[in-house]
Parts: structure tokens; C-alpha cells; sequence
């Protein structure tokens, strides 16, 4: 990483949830791995923001919103194909509380993301209809950031569909790699890394 604190670059924490860590309603394997690293990487940052996955109870995600599916399955939303998960993250629930190792003192903005029933949400800038914003983009630009360190779950969905939405609205998008855990469904770690590249994110090993 460049020189610690600079006041134009944030670590952006995505998603670190008790529901994405062993134990959750949607275990990323190892994923509270992330816990300490993220705690130790915050201090080099000037500013750090962080994401939460933040479903109403029903939310159309949910495999069990349609009868017959499954979680992993897909359905075809209005906006496209979605994949179906088990029930996670329903605000206001336990499994959506930040994991409580978390240190949370340097977080200056909690965005959520994913609170309309019929949308999901991965990426922290643009649900998944592609169109809906979060607002986030703004916010960071008007705070005069150009550069965003991403870590945190999942390497291949939040972190990944966050990550290029980044680059895509002008900011170099870093993706710390180790500070990350994946879900890898059907080869979609791989799938995601390349897509990172390939968008212009840099995706390094070693924080
Ligand atoms: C996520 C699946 C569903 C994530 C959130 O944080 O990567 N994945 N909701
Ligand atoms: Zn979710």
C-alpha cells in the first residue's frame, strides 16, 4: 500500500456480519478470518466506511420467499437473474450485527444496502437492478476521496460487484485480497477476480 494516511484514500469494509462468519445463516468459510486483519489495517487509514447487509424479512433474495427453491438456485427478477441464499441478514436480527470483534470506532459512514423488498443489493454503490444507487458514490466524492481500499465478505459478490462499481464511477478501486473471504460458488471466486481485473481494479495479495 502507498504511504498510510492519506487524507483522498478509505478502506471500505464490506459486509463483516455475524450472518457471513461460521456460525451464520450464510457462512463464508473462514470468513471472521477478516476480523483482525481489517482491525489491524484500519489504523492505517484516515478514513474507513463500511457496508451492512440489511434485508426486510421476505426480501425476494431469500430462497424461501419461493416456494419450491432452494438457496444457490437462481430466479429471474424484473432486473435480471438472482441468486437465491438462505435468509440472512434481516434487519434488526442478531445475524445482521456487525461480527462483534469488529472495531467499529474508526467507521465514520455505515451504508446498508439491500432494504427494498423486490431488489437485491451486492454492490455498495448500485443495487442489482443496476440502476438504483445507495448514494455511496456521492458521498465519497463529495468527501474528496480518489482512491478505495476494499476488504471484507464476500470476495466474490459484495466485495467484487462493489469493487468494479467503483472503478466504473471513477475511483481506483484497490481489492485487498487476503483481508477478504470468498463464498466460491460454482467457480465464481475466479470468475470474480478476473471480472476485478478486467474492470480496472487492482486485486493484490498482502496488505
Ligand atoms: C452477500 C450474498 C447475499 C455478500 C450478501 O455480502 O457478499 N452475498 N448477500
Ligand atoms: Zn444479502
Amino acid at each position: 500500500m502507498a504511504t498510510d494516511f492519506r487524507a483522498d484514500e478509505a478502506l471500505v469494509v464490506i459486509d463483516v456480519q455475524k450472518d457471513f462468519c461460521p456460525g451464520g445463516a450464510l457462512a463464508v468459510t473462514d470468513g471472521d478470518a477478516v476480523v483482525e486483519i481489517i482491525n489491524a489495517l484500519s489504523p492505517r487509514f484516515a478514513h474507513v466506511v463500511a457496508t451492512q447487509d440489511w434485508h426486510p424479512a421476505g426480501h425476494l433474495s431469500f430462497a424461501s420467499s419461493h416456494p419450491g427453491k432452494a438457496p444457490f438456485e437462481t430466479i429471474e427478477a424484473d432486473y435480471g437473474l438472482q441468486t437465491l441464499w438462505s435468509d440472512h441478514c434481516v434487519k434488526g436480527s442478531d445475524g445482521a450485527a456487525f461480527h462483534p470483534g469488529l472495531d467499529l470506532n474508526p467507521v465514520e459512514l455505515i451504508v446498508r444496502k439491500g432494504f427494498r423488498p423486490e431488489i437485491d443489493s451486492y454492490s455498495a454503490f448500485f443495487e442489482n437492478d443496476r440502476k438504483t444507487t445507495t448514494g455511496l458514490a456521492g458521498a465519497l466524492r463529495e468527501r474528496g476521496f480518489r482512491r478505495l481500499y476494499f476488504v471484507g465478505l464476500a470476495t466474490d459478490f459484495c466485495v467484487a460487484y462493489s469493487a468494479i462499481d467503483a472503478a466504473r464511477e471513477g475511483f481506483e478501486a484497490v481489492v485487498l485480497l487476503d483481508a477478504c473471504r470468498g463464498i466460491d460458488l460454482g467457480g465464481s471466486l475466479d470468475a470474480a477476480i478476473a471480472e476485478m481485473k478486467a474492470a480496472g481494479v487492482s486485486v493484490v495479495n498482502g496488505a
